[in-house]
């Protein structure tokens, strides 16, 4: 991707009363779209599109106006080169293309600056900025989006001069979350990381929402207001979070279920879109949601499944991760992330046809030691393996040495990542010899399920089983030989 020569200045006008109309239409699309004559199911998918606005500073009412609809239609994606390779600039730059696509906006142009850093005050250096005003008029786009995270300051700076809303890659990624969020967790946990992205900007977006209101050269709200309204935002985000933990309890008290019976957990972990979900239905069977899209699944989904040997385990696949996956939404999703940081093995799915699968590895290892799973046995699965360069699954397979090649959409390799996962499940600890009566067949099943079995015999006073167990289920056996 290469900067686009603009024109002379022409056009650099701006138009307030174009920009006024655009704005008020604007207004008025989020207004029908809101109204009453969707159903109630459109309506609260609806309500699950609703962002941070990234609008707004005149938070007139808390729970009202920073859910305003930030509409991403036409926009301008703007990239500050610092380091490694012009391709690894032009790979960030297509992985923000496909946000923005993913959160339903049409990219018309994308801009890329070779920098130390980014500038102080407006992201890209000055003279850029003149050239992605050019492109904001010559495209007509309504939204400039910065590959990377702006500071409140940054942000304003450059709407003045940009003249159309800013966002940066944090709120493009959040704003995809909202919009994917189903269940009242995803929903919940995705409206905390909006606040807790928000609060610090509040004030940050000042000109652009004067303007969004029709108040040009209104004043800002005040310092009191600011302060009531951080208050009640502070206030809010206490609520979530308390909700959040309430409605993790019951996912809790399922994993420690799961725990107590010794069922083996195997976590789904990887990058978003390298085929997380397509791997948990090719092994289970499921019918989970695929989609070519960024962040198709947020809600953890849980499988039983069950090895060769009869052992049951289960597999979880949840959401996938990022490069610079904002903070904000790993501490607001942690209770979902646990689903793997609390796993007895990962499987680490690696898209092996994505331009960079080894910053993929690199940027998805960071999460998962981040939120605490980084000394989890990990499997690495190389998916796409029907389209991925040979080459590159070669240098995959040699770089990476418990990885395994795989095609989830054709089944290719999958027998043999199950064969290694099944021989990575914890093995049970406590050496049983013993003959269950064949009224207690209930018992020989859960030996079959948990335990690992060395020989097993009938006789006729019953079965005559030699294996390995975990411990609550050893003590059952214990006390059964105890008892007869
Ligand atoms: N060619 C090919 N495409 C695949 C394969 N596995 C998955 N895909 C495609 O890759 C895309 C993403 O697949 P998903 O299973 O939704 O990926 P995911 O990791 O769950 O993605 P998120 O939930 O969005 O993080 C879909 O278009 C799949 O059809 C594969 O083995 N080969
Ligand atoms: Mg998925």
């Amino acid at each position: 991707m290469s900067d686009k020569e603009i024109g002379n200045g022409e056009g650099l006008e701006i138009d307030i009363n174009t920009l006024i109309r655009e704005n008020a239409q604007a207004v008025a699309d989020y207004e029908l779209a809101d109204s009453p004559q969707i159903g109630n199911q459109d309506r609260q998918d609806r309500q699950a599109l609703r962002r941070v606005s990234g609008l707004s500073t005149e938070l007139q009412d808390v729970s009202d106006a920073e859910y305003r609809q930030l509409r991403l239609e036409k926009v301008v994606l703007v990239g500050v080169w610092t380091e490694g390779t012009s391709k690894d600039a032009d790979n960030s730059l297509k992985e923000l293309a496909a946000l923005a696509e993913t959160a339903g906006s049409q990219v018309m142009e994308a801009l890329i600056q070779r920098r130390d850093k980014p500038d102080a005050a407006t992201f890209i250096g000055s003279g850029k900025v003149a050239e992605v005003r050019q492109a904001v008029v010559a495209t007509g786009a309504d939204t400039v989006v910065c590959d990377g995270e702006l500071s409140p300051a940054q942000l304003r700076t450059l709407e003045q001069k940009v003249k159309v809303k800013v966002i940066d890659r944090t709120a493009l990624i959040l704003d995809i979350f909202a919009q994917h969020a189903k269940s009242r967790e995803g929903k919940a946990q995705v409206e905390l990381a909006q606040m807790s992205y928000m609060l610090p900007r509040l004030r940050g977006w000042g000109e652009s929402l004067s303007r969004q209101a029709g108040g040009i050269g209104g004043r800002g709200p005040g310092e009191t207001k600011i302060e009531t309204d951080r208050r009640r935002i502070n206030d809010k985000m206490a609520k979530l979070r308390r909700e959040i933990k309430d409605m993790k309890t019951s996912r809790d008290t399922k994993r420690n279920e799961r725990r107590r019976k010794n069922i083996p957990s195997v976590a789904i972990a990887g990058y978003t879109n390298a085929g997380k979900s397509s791997l948990l239905n090719r092994l289970t069977g499921s019918d989970v949601l695929v989609e070519n899209a960024l962040f198709a699944t947020l809600d953890p989904t849980v499988r039983k499944t069950q090895s060769d040997d009869g052992r049951i385990y289960t597999f979880t696949d949840t959401v996938g991760f990022v490069r610079h996956l904002p903070h904000q939404l790993v501490e607001a999703f942690k209770s979902t992330l646990e689903e793997v940081s609390q796993s007895d093995l990962i499987v680490h799915v690696v898209d092996g046809a994505h331009p960079d699968p080894f910053e993929q590895i690199r940027a998805v290892r960071g999460v998962i030691n981040e939120i605490g799973g980084g000394e989890i046995m990990e499997i690495i699965a190389i998916n796409k393996a029907d389209i991925a360069a040979p080459e590159v699954l070669m240098e995959l397979l040699r770089k990476e040495s418990n990885a395994y090649a795989i095609s989830a959409r054709t089944g290719y390799g999958v027998q043999a990542l199950i064969k290694a996962i099944e021989s990575h499940l914890p093995k049970p600890k406590v050496e049983i010899q013993a003959v269950i009566p064949f009224g207690r067949g209930d018992l020989v099943s859960l030996i079959h399920e948990q335990g690992e079995i060395i020989s097993e015999e009938y006789l006729p006073e019953g079965t005559k089983i030699h294996a390995m167990v975990g411990g609550a289920l050893a003590r059952k056996i214990e006390l059964l030989e105890v008892n007869s």
